[in-house]
């Protein structure tokens, strides 16, 4: 399909765009079918690797189909968007496994609900949630030698400027941090491994890019002079989470890439012009991508060489072109890119970062061996590290690799994943006419947001699974009322061509992911009694009451709570903690009490507590619900609120 057609495409009518897409699917379908019956259908053992590309049939075979009772090759964690969660959904078969709740409130887990997770999310003085929202857009984890290392994973929350780390052993959300000074908090990455100390080869940092720019502090001062107004890059720790540094910056931040040598991290900036208005922040035919330097930032605050924003104490040292005039000092290089860029991507091979144009046609290839020359004052100008800018398509938003020097960007207007390859760019860019670097496109329905591939992040990019995470599904689903749901489409990248395999629907609306080989990510089976310094045992189980203070201590086994009855009056200030002393994997239990707004849950050998004022009399059951015995149902215990 050609881009005027599909340019059409998007205002055609549903009839005309529906037989087409039957015919082209018609087509898929019989060639897969046919491959399919000569190959049969490919299953691997648990835990193995990937097979590589060339053991995989190009031309069709049912190779991402999973049976009834196989496991899926992969986990994909998936931010949820402004549902402010996360996802984990199996690949290839694309079947969701878990939601995990990070911004959001989600009574099955209790999330938002028990006063562990409060603790977590943060509370105003009366003890409710500071926040109820959350926006959630990238989801990179924590990496040692250059692949995943499946410890954790952080998630960015735009809304309030937060961010938030999973662990993955038990896709649970640990931590979550407010940034300060910042607002639009949205590119994020974690580092591969210290700039100085080689011994280092695992993450210890995450940073943290800003998209708005705001007043500093942001107390009510210089409101109608946008001016002044400026945006800060963040450096957190990766362990406690506390946010070690900042730069001032000019421009603002989007998204977020790093080196795999650990020296440098960049974020690529759509508003180099510091405008408050949208035809302001496309004035200049180019923006840029800011490299920091990180071993020269760090050395830089030892030196004292910072300064506080209002009451936040992190060091905030000057990351401005006016004070960063020398190359040999800098703490950062600003490397000018093709207009508004949207998308920052490191390559597995370490070599280049690349930004997509949105508003330009073309992807711009910076190598981060010229960035590093710059900043040793060999490199005449910033630009010069760019070494490729090939025309690519209309739209051009987020670039993943397959690890064998291809390059895969989602095309927003024209509605297409195009494959092209980095050294054919290069060599077009030096003069080379002979070469055309787009390797093959894809029609994907429709308006591709983020694109990633298997493994693609890392070193062991493996190039067998390209997801488009596609902005509207239009006619692929049957329709749901106004709202749509998403389509992410699987395409299988193993051959020269590609080809799509699956479309699964999405909850609006998740952005980027990345897409992590199961024998990485090793999960805990139960919880730990004594990682939980309140749990209830058989010496402290029962009621305990100081003045108006009630402590309910029960235990949970299948299919009885502890506790048949819990007697207390009106006013009382009741905390009631919950250890479920089952050891059965995945033998959880509920506790909801009505009309009391408590419902969470307790998987076994884990302890939760909830507190709340019992201000209405009566009598309320307290009940399982999680469905867990033959006598789920009867495992009810009586509250009791006398007046
Ligand atoms: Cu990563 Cu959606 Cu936040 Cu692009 S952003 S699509
Ligand atoms: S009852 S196992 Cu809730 Cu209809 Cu069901
Ligand atoms: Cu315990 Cu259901
Ligand atoms: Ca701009």
């Amino acid at each position: 399909m050609d881009r005027d057609n599909n340019e059409k495409n998007v205002t055609e009518t549903t009839q005309d765009s529906r037989r087409r897409f039957l015919g082209r699917s018609a087509m898929l379908g019989l060639a897969s079918a046919g491959v399919a019956a000569l190959a049969g259908c490919k299953e691997e053992a648990p835990g193995k690797a990937a097979p590589t590309a060339a053991a995989v049939p190009n031309t069709g075979g049912a190779f991402h189909e999973v049976a009834p009772g196989q496991l899926d090759d992969y986990y994909l964690l998936s931010s949820g968007g402004h549902s402010g969660e996360a996802r984990v959904i199996g690949i290839p078969s694309g079947r969701t496994l878990r939601r995990i709740p990070v911004f959001n409130v989600d009574p099955m887990v209790g999330w938002g609900i028990t006063n562990e997770s409060k603790a977590i999310l943060g509370t105003r003085p009366d003890g409710q949630l500071k926040y109820l929202t959350g926006d959630t857009h990238h989801v990179h984890a924590s990496y040692k030698d250059g692949t995943y290392d499946g410890k954790y994973a952080w998630i960015n929350d735009k809304i309030n400027s937060r961010m938030a780390r999973i662990r993955l052993d038990t896709m649970e959300c640990d931590k979550i941090t407010e940034i300060p000074n910042v607002m639009g908090m949205h590119g994020l990455f974690p580092d591969k491994c210290d700039p100085v100390d080689k011994k280092i080869n695992y993450t210890t940092r995450v940073f943290a890019g800003s998209e708005f720019h705001l007043p500093q502090p942001n107390d009510g001062r210089d409101l109608d002079d946008p001016s002044k107004w400026y945006a800060l890059f963040s450096c957190l720790d990766a362990e406690t989470m506390e946010v070690r540094w900042q730069v001032r910056v000019d421009g603002n931040m989007d998204l977020v890439a790093t080196s795999y040598d650990g020296t440098l991290a960049g974020s690529n900036q759509y508003n180099t012009e510091n405008a408050a208005d949208q035809a302001g922040m496309m004035a200049a035919e180019r923006d840029a991508c800011v490299f920091f330097n990180i071993a020269r930032i760090e050395a830089a605050v030892k030196a004292g060489k910072f300064t506080h924003i209002g009451n936040s104490k992190v060091p905030v040292v000057d990351g401005r072109k006016v004070s960063n005039g020398d190359p040999k000092t800098a703490l950062t290089c600003y490397v000018p890119v093709a207009k508004n860029p949207h998308g920052v991507n490191a390559s597995p091979d370490g070599k280049y970062f690349v930004c997509s144009g949105k508003l330009s046609p073309t992807a711009t290839v910076i190598d981060l061996s010229l960035v590093t020359k710059w900043f040793n004052g060999e490199l005449k100008t910033e630009r010069d590290a760019v070494v490729a800018e090939p025309e690519i398509g209309l739209g051009p938003l987020h670039t993943a690799f397959d690890g064998k020097g291809n390059a895969f960007t989602t095309l927003f207007l024209d509605s297409q994943i195009v494959k092209w390859n980095v050294d054919d760019a290069i060599k077009q860019y030096k003069g080379d006419k002979t070469v055309k670097p787009v390797r093959d496109r894809v029609d994907v329905h429709y308006q591709p947001g983020h694109g990633y591939i298997s493994m693609g992040e890392t070193k062991e990019a493996d190039g067998k699974y390209f997801n488009s995470g596609n902005k509207f599904s239009k006619d692929r689903f049957l329709p749901v009322g106004p709202l749509h749901s998403e389509t992410e489409q699987l395409i299988d990248i193993s051959g020269d061509k590609m080809r799509i395999v699956s479309d699964h629907t999405a909850y609006p609306e998740p952005h980027d992911a990345i897409i992590v080989r199961r024998d990485i990510i090793k999960t805990r089976q139960i919880y730990n009694l004594d990682d939980f310094p309140n749990k209830v045992t058989s010496e402290n189980a029962g009621i305990e009451r100081k003045g108006n203070k009630v402590h309910v201590r029960m235990m949970s086994q299948a299919p009885q709570y502890s506790l048949p009855v819990i007697k207390v009056k009106k006013g009382d200030e009741v905390t009631l903690t919950l250890t479920n002393y089952d050891k059965v994997e995945d033998l959880t239990h509920g506790c909801a009490i009505p009309n009391y707004n408590i419902n969470f849950i307790v998987n076994p050998q884990e302890t939760k507590s909830v507190t709340f004022k019992a201000d209405k009399p009566g009598a309320y059951w307290i009940y399982c619900t999680h469905f867990c015995h033959a006598l789920h149902l009867e495992m009810r215990s009586r509250f009791l609120v006398e007046a």
